[in-house]
């Protein structure tokens, strides 16, 4: 994918997850010192990720929204403090436009948005005159309310045809296609079992012709199934992450992405029959 100012990201690629918040559910409260948490984005890229995710909200199941001012002072230190030192490309997970404006003109080039542009109707517009990528996720209702919401009948047709009206949408809001991201949302407004059939089902999801990311870090179905001791968070996520970029996955967005980036090199080498070096 090419990003403005000629920024190439090669697929499969690790997406490594920095937030600057005092209450995310796994990594709350350890980078709230932008110091801190621009050392971990420089650490992350050296250990395999190629593109860093900031954001300044939680979106766990229950988590309350946070002011666009409080968000903007813990992510914008962190993206300044990057400039120049980090090579990858900068993400922002953010649902508002003032707050997505602010980091784009700070330096980041993709707006990961988790409401896929429903939150805020300033949001298609800015990302579309910014130039920049767009991450669109499936979910329903917003954090606060959203696990009451996790009913579906074939859950991947729906997330696909959601998807695929955002992604119309984003494109006549001026939004080029090759930019556009499309995510399952795997933990909003889903039960464990709608994670898995998603996870079974992601290559129907890839077959509609846009990258797709997937974000399966320590999520609680994780958690559930493989057990919460670190390794055994860190193992089941290797897991689900060698079975999403089997399905065709693009971009996995992990906590870890030294460990992750080996596991998915082996599944991308055995998705393509290749070794790494022939690709
Ligand atoms: N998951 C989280 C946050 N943002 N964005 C996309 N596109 N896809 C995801 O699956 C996704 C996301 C939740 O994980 P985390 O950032 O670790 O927690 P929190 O939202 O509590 O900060």
């Amino acid at each position: 994918m090419r990003l403005t100012g000629g920024i190439r990201i090669r697929f499969p690629a690790v997406m490594g997850v920095l937030n600057v918040t005092p209450d995310s559910f796994s990594d709350g409260g350890q980078f709230l010192d932008p110091e801190v948490a621009v050392r971990r984005a420089l650490e992350m890229a050296r250990e395999g990720a190629a593109i860093i995710d900031i954001g300044g909200e939680s979106t766990r199941p229950g988590a309350r929204e946070v002011d666009p001012e409080v968000e903007c002072a813990r992510i914008l230190p962190v993206i300044r403090g990057l400039k120049g030192r980090l090579e990858c490309p900068i993400s922002v997970d953010t649902r508002k436009a003032v707050v997505a404006k602010a980091a784009l003109e700070a330096g980041a080039a993709i707006v990961n948005d988790v409401s896929a542009l429903t939150f805020d109707p300033a949001m298609g517009d800015l990302v579309a005159q910014h130039r920049a990528a767009v991450v669109l996720m499936h979910m329903k209702g917003t954090p606060a309310t959203m696990q009451r919401l996790a009913r579906y009948g074939d859950v991947v047709r729906e997330v696909c045809a959601y998807l695929s009206e955002r992604a119309r949408t984003a494109q006549a809001a001026g939004i080029a296609k090759s930019r556009i991201i499309l995510d399952p949302g795997i933990g909003f407004a889903k039960k464990t079992v709608h994670n898995l059939i998603l996870l079974a089902g992601l290559s129907r999801l890839c077959r509609l012709g846009y990258p797709v990311m997937v974000g399966v870090s320590r999520k609680n179905f994780i958690r559930q199934i493989a057990g919460a001791r670190h390794e055994q968070l860190l193992l089941g996520t290797a897991a689900a992450v060698s079975v999403a970029v089997a399905a065709g996955a693009a971009i996995v967005r992990v906590h870890d992405p030294g460990p992750i980036a080996a596991a998915v090199r082996v599944a991308a080498a055995v998705r393509s029959g290749r070794p790494p070096s022939a690709r």
